[in-house]
């Protein structure tokens, strides 16, 4: 089944001990749009691998669309070491209310916001909307200046797309330029930047749904199972896979999480090979609904089977002074290829 998507790793370098002086990348400019600029040469990287880690992440191409999904949530340990590469450089994130010492980002469902521990493969929580969306331009850049390939950002302050976001509070935020072809576009569908960003409702729905093409799981299953979120009748196999999965065997909820988040991957992909799409934590897209309404998709490790249903949503008002990060939302990566 897994020959069916054409998995693509990203391996990113992090340069740990010089990062204030790597002088590449990202340059002594201030300026984090320097690996950016879209002539695919991130240029500048000091070189050399002593010294560098790397976080890998997989980015699945989604059948007959135009994007990848990725294979899980942000994790905790990717979440960190670009947010720190992306403070650094001029990034501002929410303060995300009632966090403690105005950190952004937990370790899973644990009060963790510093370096990560063994828990560093849950997902990052406690993510506001708007440093999620501004996360991904992060990731884009971050991507860039460590010599990946120089993808485009993808949220941007102006209709001509010269300042991508920098900061979850620059009001632009509230219905940001997405690069496309034309100047003045707002609409995602549209978009022609091929850096990271978060999926639409629709997309994640169509990923979370998808068989071979033809088939999809139903919208009152679990992302992957082959019985109904209740598991009133017996499972079918549904995907053609040769197991018989129920809600349980996919996705961490209320019934089998013990109260907590877990590390992603630690039940069943679906058809696509797509970890937790039903579970472990919300997932926010993109998509703006009525002025400062976004949309979670997938519920997570503290609500009921119900809220597994591929079709489930949590609209969230992010209506300013509102606590809306969460210990149960995170947000998955998505990119236009
Ligand atoms: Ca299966
Ligand atoms: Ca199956
Ligand atoms: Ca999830």
């Amino acid at each position: 089944m897994k020959k069916l998507s054409r998995v693509v790793l990203i391996l990113i370098l992090i340069l740990v001990l010089a990062l204030t002086g790597c002088g590449g990348g990202s340059g002594g400019s201030g300026n984090p749009g320097g690996g950016n600029d879209g002539d695919g040469n991130p240029g500048g990287d000091s070189g050399g691998s002593s010294g560098y880690t790397g976080v890998a992440f997989t980015m699945v191409p989604v059948p007959s669309q135009s994007y990848e999904i990725a294979e899980t949530e942000v994790t905790y340990e990717l979440w960190y070491e670009v947010t720190t590469w992306a403070v650094a450089n001029g990034y501002q994130f929410d303060t995300d209310l009632f966090v403690k010492d105005n950190v952004v980002g937990r370790e899973g469902s644990s009060t963790n916001s510093d370096a990560p521990t063994a828990k560093k493969q849950h997902p990052v929580t406690w993510v506001s909307w708007y440093s999620a969306a501004v996360w991904c331009n992060a990731l884009t850049e971050y991507y860039a200046a460590k010599g990946g390939t120089g993808y485009r950002c993808v949220y941007y302050q102006d209709k001509n797309y010269q300042t991508p976001i920098r900061s979850a509070g620059d009001s632009s935020l509230d219905n940001p330029y997405i690069y496309a072809s034309a100047t003045g576009n707002q609409d995602m569908a549209a978009c022609t930047a091929n850096g990271f960003r978060l999926p639409t409702i629709d997309e994640w729905y169509q990923a979370a749904r998808y068989i071979d093409g033809t088939n999809c799981y139903p919208d009152d299953y679990a992302s992957g199972a082959d019985a109904a979120y209740d598991a009133t009748e017996a499972p079918t196999d549904i995907d053609g896979d040769g197991d018989y999965r129920l809600t349980s065997d996919v996705a961490r909820y209320s019934a089998n999480s013990g109260g907590s988040t877990w590390s992603v991957k630690s039940k069943s992909p679906n058809k696509l090979g797509l970890y937790d799409m039903s579970g472990n934590v919300w997932e926010w897209c993109t998509d703006i609904f009525s002025g400062s309404t976004r949309y979670c998709r997938g519920g997570s490790w503290n609500y009921s089977n119900i809220s597994m249903r591929l079709n489930a949503e949590d609209p969230v008002w992010l209506e300013a002074g509102s606590p809306y990060p969460r210990a149960y939302r995170g947000f998955r990566l998505a990119r236009t290829n």
